[in-house]
């Protein structure tokens, strides 16, 4: 599968379900548990942002190759005293990138976890609209014990999904926790058989696809406006000025524009 540059991905495999509106994003690199360097993330942020520009997808899955890990977090060998560097002499941590562009992103992500999600993996689980674990899946933070720590949305929204009693224990003790502790924490959405987990996945796709994309739209950026402040709210107004286009009196303002007269809003309503 090639990526919109037309170069092939080395470290995904970009997926789309023709006719379905699914996107399905893996990361490929079963040997480190899924684990990604500098070069996974840019691939997952240019994946993500072609799932984002066709308007052919509705939803996306972001998964892991192989059945025994989501993603392992951030690769280790490659951790450098500024991050994490893969061909360059610096390091960087642009996964922080990508939690912020799947926030933003105004269409359902849905983590499809087999295996373990530690550490950054873990994270970017939690920064996904929904979550579908396989029985086999393990949750867990693994910062405290490797020196390592997510002190933004790894932070946040885990005091958000699990509470901030748990979110400690979680962070403090980088204890690992199965499926259905993870279930009954908040953490994920359902616990299905490992061998129903894509057919579950895309059947949760599926029901979300024949809602109003536009409401789920809308409903995306309401849900985490709070959390995510001002940016959360430029994400819903955008929208509402998305909506507001489409209408005859914001066209009634553009087109009085062009045509060089005054504009004329008389006959639209000052509702209640
Ligand atoms: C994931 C886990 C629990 C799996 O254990 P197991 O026993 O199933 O596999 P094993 O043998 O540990 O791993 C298989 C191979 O994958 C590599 C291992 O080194 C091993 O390599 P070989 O010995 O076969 O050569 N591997 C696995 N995870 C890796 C990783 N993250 N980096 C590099 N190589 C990795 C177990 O493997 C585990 O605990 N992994 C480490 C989890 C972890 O601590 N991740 C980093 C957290 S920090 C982070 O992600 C982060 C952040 O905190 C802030 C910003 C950005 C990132």
């Amino acid at each position: 599968v090639c990526d919109e540059t037309g170069k092939e991905f080395t470290d995904i495999i970009y997926e789309k379900a023709v006719g379905e509106g699914i996107a399905k994003i893996t990361i490929n690199r079963p040997e480190r548990r899924n684990a990604f360097r500098p070069h996974t993330i840019k691939e997952l942020i240019r994946a993500f942002n072609d799932a984002r520009d066709d308007s052919a997808v509705g939803v996306i899955i972001l998964t892991g190759k192989g059945t025994k890990a989501f993603c392992s977090g951030g690769d280790q060998a490659l951790r450098s005293s500024d991050g994490y560097a893969d061909f360059e002499s610096f390091g960087r941590l642009n996964v922080l990138d990508l939690q912020v562009q799947i926030r933003r992103l105004p269409k359902p992500v849905i983590a499809m976890v087999a295996g373990y999600a530690v550490g950054g993996g873990h994270v970017l689980h939690m920064v996904c609209d929904l979550t579908i674990a396989a029985d086999n899946a393990v949750f867990g933070q693994t910062g405290a014990k490797v020196g390592s720590f997510d002190a933004g949305y790894g932070s946040s929204i885990m005091s958000r999904l699990v509470g901030p009693k748990k979110a400690r224990e979680m962070w403090f003790l980088s204890r690992f926790y199965n499926a259905y502790e993870a279930e009954k924490m908040g953490l994920v959405n359902v616990v299905v058989p490992l061998e129903k987990l894509e057919m579950e996945t895309l059947n949760w796709c599926r029901e979300i696809l024949r809602n109003s994309p536009t409401a789920i739209r809308v409903l995306k950026s309401a849900l985490n406006a709070v959390d995510d402040g001002h940016a959360g709210l430029q994400e819903l107004g955008g929208s509402a000025t998305l909506i507001f286009y489409g209408t005859e009196e914001a066209n009634e303002g553009k087109t009085a524009y062009m045509q060089r007269r005054r504009p004329d809003f008389s006959k639209f309503p000052r509702r209640p």
